[in-house]
Formats: C-alpha cells, structure tokens, sequence
C-alpha cells in the first residue's frame, strides 16, 4: 500500500494545528503508520531539504524547520501521496484553495504549515530519512472494509 511522508512545521505546532491536521487525514480513510515529535538536526533538515541548497531561501528554510519540535508522520492508503498534496493545497498558501490546510490556515510561503511528499520516489527518501523500517506500523484496521472495497 502507497505511504508518504507528512511533517507538521514547527508554526503548524505552535498554532495548535496538530489534531486539527490528523483529524483530517483519518477522516479522509487514511492510516497513520508511524509518527514523531521532534526537533529536527540541522543535519536531518539539510538531507530532508537537499533539493533546494544554494536557494536564497534554503538557510532560512532549515533555521525555521530546526527551530522547534515538529510532527514527522507516515501515512498509508490508496493514492495517498497526490490526494495529500490536495489536502494540503499549494506551496504557496495564498495560491491554495479554501478548504486545504495551507489555504485554510496560511499566509506566508515560509508559514505553510505542513510538508507532504510530492512524488513516488521523494516519499521513498524521505520516509527512509526520518524513520527506520521498524518505527513504522502497517497494522489491520476493523474499518478498513468500510474505507476500501476490497
Ligand atoms: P512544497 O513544500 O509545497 O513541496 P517546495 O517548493 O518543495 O514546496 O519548497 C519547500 C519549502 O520551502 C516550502 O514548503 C516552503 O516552506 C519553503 N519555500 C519554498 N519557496 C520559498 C520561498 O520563495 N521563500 C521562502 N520559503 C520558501
């Protein structure tokens, strides 16, 4: 079953948007496989942002990321990495629809709240960064015959 990789920021954290944010991925029928609560390493921000070193905004980007605990998730279902993304709305929060995460609750393309995986293949990297393969749960749930067909 496809997993992604989901972060509330430290400004998702420090608005109280944590159960908030969960409650949104359950009720969508989505599992949550594994979770943390954490400071980030200057080091772990650096590997999890390496794709944008030598941007302008990269050294704020991990200042702000290391600056206080965050909520480090996996999440597993069917088409869960492009339908997070949805919920979650665009990079830029004022660019997001109303009734996504960042368009619901941001302003500021360095407030957005959450991160979510945006591909196949960054999901891969990423889960594999911030959790080891036994710090991730893929157990049954009694109601996933009332979320999936079969
Ligand atoms: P994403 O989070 O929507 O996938 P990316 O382009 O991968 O967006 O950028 C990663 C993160 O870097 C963004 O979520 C945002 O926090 C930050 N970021 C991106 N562009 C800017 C910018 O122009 N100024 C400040 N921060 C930015």
């Amino acid at each position: 079953m496809e997993r992604t990789f989901l972060a509330i920021k430290p400004d998702g954290v420090q608005r109280k948007l944590i159960g908030e944010i969960i409650a949104r991925f359950e009720k969508k029928g989505y599992k949550l496989v594994a979770m943390k609560y954490i400071v980030p390493t200057r080091d772990l921000a650096a590997k999890h942002y390496e794709e944008h070193k030598g941007k302008g905004f990269y050294e704020g980007l991990l200042d702000f990321i290391t600056s206080g605990p965050i909520v480090a998730m996996v999440w597993q279902g069917k088409g869960v990495i492009a339908t997070a993304r949805k919920m979650i709305g665009q990079t830029k929060p004022l660019e997001s629809e109303c009734g996504s995460i960042r368009g619901d609750y941001g302003i500021e393309v360095g407030r957005n709240i959450i991160h979510g995986s945006d591909s196949l293949d960054s999901a891969e990297r990423e889960i594999g960064i911030w959790f080891k393969e036994e710090e991730i749960f893929d157990y049954e749930s009694s109601l996933d015959v009332w979320v999936y067909e079969k």
